[in-house]
């Protein structure tokens, strides 16, 4: 059975997404998730004019031979256009397979592991009023984990906190949420936030103090602190949450410099989550062998493909490390059915991040995940139980969407985000 055909389709159904579609001689097709969310179109040309025409031909049965010709082939090895385009062609060859077997992707992967994958939902609010309200309708919808993200007295805005303009709160079904446009903002060049980082570091053990007594012990808590801190300012976040028990911390310092987690770790007990923004298994090395980290941030699409990420997990594994894949609306319907039957399948699941996607985005890719009682699951359909619509898909052109840039309220420098 030989590839035939390889189609790269973009869609915007309020956001970008890059989807690849691979045909067979045995008329089967699978779909693989390319978003680099504000890169996209860099992502459709590697595909397009340097992977495809590799593509026809080949054995649509030789994954692994075919990650590995796409990755030592290049020679400009790694970075996140390379790896999301392998892991778009890796993830479509494996929903072939799957269908082919008449199985869900994970019985493929080793077979059902838990009942269903814990989700964690986005709570926020530029007050602590609108924050509780955010946290009691996330509850309403069932979830049994939330991450928190609130307004910074005297910063007019913060990257993740939903604007009371247009807040309300998704449906369950994943209708229209104050969350969907939050990861990107279409115009042709991105909007500016400002930051304070004392501001921040002042207030935001104030909000998981004022979390914890409005909700009690039990609910699990998240943060992410996006790339924002110094070690030694990390240290002191950590430290100052221990009272509140996060589940995790996440992005604490930028990640480029890994060792950094080091001095973190040294100083506080708060697990730490990273690799949203990391593309192999080569940049968890010292993270996973001097156990400075506790959750895999790694979805599917940006760290190349379902072949790539199991063996990540299984290295976390040795290490007591779990899965904790990233799940923002960027990520699409193909990209998060891809982490759920792995995280199904795989012994050390931690958590799924879960922002729901806008009913637009669920009309083009038809996903037959559930989530129901704080779990998502992937579904019993053969292969990834997605089934991308090419008329849906067409009504809604690429339009250039950025996130935003993060400058310091004191003095306008480029800070980290
Ligand atoms: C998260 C993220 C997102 C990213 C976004 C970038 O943890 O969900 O940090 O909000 O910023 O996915 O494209
Ligand atoms: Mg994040």
């Amino acid at each position: 059975m030989t590839i035939t055909a390889a189609e790269v389709l973009v869609s915007s159904p309020g956001r970008n997404f890059v989807t690849v579609r691979i045909t067979t001689s045995a008329g089967v097709t699978g779909l693989g998730d390319a978003t680099v969310n504000g890169r996209e179109l860099a992502v459709v040309s590697y595909l397009r004019d340097h992977l495809v025409p590799l593509l026809i031909g080949r054995d649509a049965h030789a994954i692994e031979d075919t990650w590995q010709y796409l990755y030592r082939g290049a020679y400009w090895r790694r970075g996140p256009i390379t790896m999301a385009a392998i892991a778009a062609v890796d993830t479509a060859l494996w929903d072939i397979k799957a269908k082919l077997a008449g199985m869900p992707l994970y019985q493929l992967l080793g077979g059902r592991s838990r009942r269903g994958c814990l989700a964690y939902g986005h709570a926020s609010g530029a007050d602590l009023p609108e924050l509780f309200d955010s946290v009691r309708a996330h509850l309403g919808q069932g979830y049994r984990a939330i991450r928190i993200q609130t307004g910074i007295p005297g910063l007019s805005s913060v990257y993740g906190v939903a604007s009371s303009s247009n807040a309300h709160v998704g449906d369950a079904a994943g209708a229209t949420s104050r969350y969907d446009h939050e990861p990107a903002r279409r115009s042709a060049v991105p909007v500016e936030e400002e930051w304070d980082t004392r501001a921040y570091l002042r207030h935001a053990p104030r909000v998981f103090e004022a979390v914890r007594n409005e909700f009690g012990p039990e609910l699990p808590l998240l943060h992410d602190a996006h790339h924002r801190l110094t070690p030694i300012q990390a240290a002191r976040l950590g430290k100052e949450l221990e009272p509140y028990d996060l589940f995790w911390l996440e992005d604490v310092t930028p990640a480029e410099n890994t060792a950094m987690l080091r001095r973190v770790r040294e100083h506080t007990t708060t697990p730490l989550a990273i690799g949203e923004v990391f593309n192999t298994i080569w940049d968890y090395r010292e993270l996973f062998e001097e156990q400075l980290i506790d959750y895999v941030r790694s979805p599917v699409t940006h760290a190349g493909g379902i072949t790539a990420l199991r063996r990540i997990f299984d290295y976390a594994a040795v290490y007591q490390i779990k899965s904790g894949v990233h799940g923002p609306t960027d990520v699409s319907p193909v990209g998060l059915a891809a982490a759920l039957h792995l995280g199904i399948a795989i012994p050390n699941f931690g958590i799924q991040e879960y922002m729901k996607h806008s009913a637009a985005t669920d009309e083009v890719f038809r996903p037959a995940y559930r989530f129901a009682d704080g779990l998502l699951d992937p579904g019993e359909e053969p292969g990834l139980g997605v089934d991308y619509d090419d008329e849906a898909g067409a009504a809604h052109p690429y339009e250039p969407a950025y996130l935003p840039v993060n400058r310091l309220k004191l003095d306008g420098s480029m800070h980290d985000w």
